[in-house]
């Protein structure tokens, strides 16, 4: 996150982050992620894309603040399952998106608590209005802050397509993406998503304060750069798709 804040503990408890599990060297970090139910994390397609899709070559850490600190409601889990979007394409990155199935009884895989829970998906059918909506992006990725390791969040716009459109080309922002970022150049600092946030979480505040996970920090042109805005997977987009894996019947398969 460039042009961001620090959080504060428990601030944004669906952020989740995935790591590569390595015997000899520790884990080595990947992405964000968002945890979307007890079971079930959102994340990006590509952050499969150099280490496969084997779901236990993976940790996921939940309930962490401070990633070279043990935190007391930090939790180490090893997914069950990873499940990439069939038309994800890494080429046009269209259909940047994968859930990741965690281990545990149907519906109870993690316990909720202050620092770890569910953000909510957009209604079906629900669009934001006219409006520019509140959004906030957060992750441990690249940053040009004095907080090394701390989970940080940043405002950004939600900006219409055509103005997104007209910077990175027609063809390449698809329905099922959106741009957020501020466009002008008269603040000091520009909120943007960068290297090592992807996966993690959008999310804008609807009716009655309530935080709804918008999109997926999918990709961008640089970090920060007002002509640039940065690219998200378009959350109401997928819910048919989510709702159809996280309620699937078929057993689990690596
Ligand atoms: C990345 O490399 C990345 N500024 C993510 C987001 C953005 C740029 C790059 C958006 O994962």
């Amino acid at each position: 996150i460039v042009g961001g804040y620090k959080t504060l503990r428990g601030d944004w408890p669906w952020q989740a982050s995935l790591w590569l599990r390595s015997q000899s060297k520790g884990s080595q970090p990947l992405c964000g992620a968002t945890l979307i139910n007890s079971c079930w994390l959102l994340t990006a397609a590509h952050c499969f894309k150099r280490f496969g899709t084997d779901a236990t070559r993976y940790v996921v850490k939940l309930g962490d603040y401070h990633t070279e600190e043990q935190d007391d409601f930090e939790r180490v889990l090893t997914p069950e399952h990873v499940e990439v979007h069939r038309k994800y394409s890494s080429e046009s990155w269209e259909h940047d998106v994968a859930l990741i199935r965690l281990k545990g009884a149907e519906g109870k895989c993690v316990s909720f608590n202050p620092h770890t829970n569910a953000a909510c998906l957009p209604a079906p059918g629900s669009k934001w209005g006219k409006r520019p909506a509140s959004c906030v992006i957060t992750g441990w990725g690249m940053s040009d802050t004095e907080h090394p390791g701390m989970l940080l969040q940043a405002w950004v716009p939600l900006l219409p397509s055509w103005q997104c459109k007209k910077r990175y080309g027609e063809r390449f922002i698809s329905h099922s993406m959106l741009c957020a970022g501020s466009m002008t150049s008269d603040l000091r600092r520009h909120a943007d998503s960068c290297q090592g946030d992807s996966g993690g979480p959008l999310v804008c505040q609807g009716e009655a304060g309530r935080w709804v996970l918008t999109g997926v920090i999918s990709w961008g042109h640089g970090c920060g750069d007002p002509s640039y805005p940065g690219v998200y997977a378009r959350v109401s987009r997928y819910l048919p798709w989510i709702e159809q894996v996280t309620h699937s019947t078929a057993p689990l398969q690596h």
